[in-house]
């Protein structure tokens, strides 16, 4: 069969290959199907018409952030052509799936969750009432949802990435690799999306997936895109070893980010790591106030933040800090509190959001309980895909922390790191300098939905 799989355009800086469909197309071409990629990030000059008349099936797979975009391509796609089967996948898939399914009519089936089976199901003719972890459409409009599909056990079952496939030298990070699935802790925000149950690649797989990165297409700086690369720290040591024993000039960021406690209690880890190339990781505090670290759940201390961040100095590891502003028993004062915090720790980079409930998470229950809703339900989605650092709101309060003070919270806070990375991106100008325009959108929204 022949298979078009597509990536909507999105806006970041940081451009990176869409890892989910490229593991896709590995294993439909493993079995002998015909696979192309298109990212719309990326790829501006391709006749999308005439790959659409050549395809059997038509792959998609999108953030809540995409979902517009996602929506117009899946129009197109049909416009075209009345016969290709359309396949939706990726996080908002699975976080949404019945609202997306209602939302796109155009689309054929809809996957949840891990897609590498379920698409190969589908391309391989499988009937859909067989395939896990699928939303579809009968003949006569009824609608069934089938049982979820089971986790990958095995990772190593899957092939490498299809990197082949996608037009490497256009992105700016194009080593990103995905050692590890799912994460065991149980932070109330997080839509653990693979699942609570961490599942890895073996070190051969890993070593062996790098060095065809390297010597296939000379990438030497890697982005590690699991959700915990640190879970199991004897294997990160193995993969440490491995890159030293090779002694490779390559530079590691661990994209996904790393938990404070993990690298507390592994300073010989993160020294070997260091060795090895580690420049970089990302760390989820979420909050500098031990309360509401208490109430996410985040399973972290202060002190082990503290200790966190004297040990990646030590051994030259940069880090990004990443901040929300509203989760439970958080409040406009604690703003003033960070601040001082992050003059104390010279922390120099961090980001900061709004805390956003999505469903399946105990923050949406938290909100459904003791917050106030300022989206309907039938808004969730434009609203999701409105969440951008451009046109942020908050989504939902409570009266200690009411909507006006989180999203003054939110750029207090956003101005304050402006002033202290010295770097202004498009994003940060927006929201700090042009902050009455973004007022008024606000504003306007507001008062259209009449809270
Ligand atoms: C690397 C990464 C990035 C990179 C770029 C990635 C890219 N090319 O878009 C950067 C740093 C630029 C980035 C930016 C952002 N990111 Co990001 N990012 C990730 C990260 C860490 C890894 C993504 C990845 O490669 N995963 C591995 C692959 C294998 O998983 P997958 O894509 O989900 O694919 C599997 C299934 O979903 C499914 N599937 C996927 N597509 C399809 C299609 C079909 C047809 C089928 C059948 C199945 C299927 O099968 C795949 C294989 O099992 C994830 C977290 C994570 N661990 O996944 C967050 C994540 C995807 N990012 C997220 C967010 C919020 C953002 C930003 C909005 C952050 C911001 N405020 O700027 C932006 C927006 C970018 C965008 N694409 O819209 C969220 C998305 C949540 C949501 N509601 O959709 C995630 C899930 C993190 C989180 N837990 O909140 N991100
Ligand atoms: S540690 Fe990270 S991936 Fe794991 S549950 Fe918490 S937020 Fe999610």
């Amino acid at each position: 069969m022949n298979v078009l799989l597509a990536y909507p355009n999105y806006q970041h800086r940081d451009k990176s290959p869409p890892l989910g469909l490229m593991y896709i197309a590995s294993v439909l071409e493993q079995q002998g199907h015909v696979v192309n990629i298109i990212d719309f990030s990326v790829d501006k000059q391709v006749n999308f018409s005439a790959s659409i008349r050549k395809s059997d099936f038509f792959g998609i797979s999108f953030t809540s952030q995409q979902f517009y975009e996602a929506n117009k391509l899946i129009n197109h796609v049909r416009r075209v052509s009345e016969k290709i089967k359309i396949i939706a996948g990726g996080p908002h898939c699975t976080i949404y799936a019945k609202e997306v399914f209602d939302a796109l009519p155009e689309i054929d089936y809809l996957a949840t969750g891990e897609g590498e089976y379920t698409a190969l199901d589908l391309v391989n003719g499988v009937h859909p009432l067989k395939v896990k972890g699928l939303i579809w459409k009968e003949d006569g409009g009824k609608i069934n949802v089938n049982p979820s599909r089971p986790i990958i056990k095995n990772l190593d079952d899957i092939p490498f990435p299809a990197r082949h496939l996608v037009s490497l030298t256009k992105y700016s990070c194009s080593g990103v690799i995905l050692t590890s699935r799912g994460c065991p802790y149980k932070c109330i925000y997080c839509l653990k999306k693979a699942g609570r149950t961490w599942r890895a690649h073996s070190t051969d797989y890993v070593i062996s997936e790098m060095n065809e990165m390297r010597e296939d297409f000379n990438i030497h700086d890697f982005h590690i895109c699991d959700d915990n690369f640190l879970a199991n720290p004897a294997r990160a040591n193995e993969i440490a070893d491995a890159i030293l024993a090779r002694d490779w000039d390559c530079t590691i960021n661990l994209w996904g980010g790393s938990r404070v406690d993990l690298i507390a209690k592994n300073e010989a880890l993160i020294a070997k790591l260091a060795k090895a190339g580690l420049r970089k990781t990302g760390l989820g505090l979420e909050s500098v106030i031990p309360k509401v670290l208490n109430s996410a759940k985040k399973g972290i201390t202060l002190e082990e933040v503290e200790k966190t961040i004297t040990i990646l100095r030590k051994y030259n590891v940069s880090f990004f800090v990443f901040l929300m502003v509203g989760l439970p028993n958080d409040n406009y004062e604690n703003v003033k509190i960070t601040k001082r915090w992050i003059v104390k720790n010279k922390i120099k980079e961090f980001g900061v959001s709004l805390a956003t409930p999505y469903p399946n998470t105990e923050l949406w229950e938290y909100v459904n309980n003791y917050g106030r809703w300022l989206v309907s339900s039938k808004d969730i989605q434009k609203d999701f895909s409105y969440h951008t650092v451009t046109k942020v709101y908050p989504m939902w309060d409570t009266p200690d922390f009411p909507a006006k003070q989180r999203m003054k919270a939110l750029v207090e806070l956003i101005r304050f790191s402006t002033i202290r990375t010295g770097y202004i991106s498009r994003d940060k100008v927006t929201i700090a300098i042009k902050q009455p325009r973004l007022m008024l959108e606000w504003l306007k929204k507001w008062l259209k939905l009449s809270i």
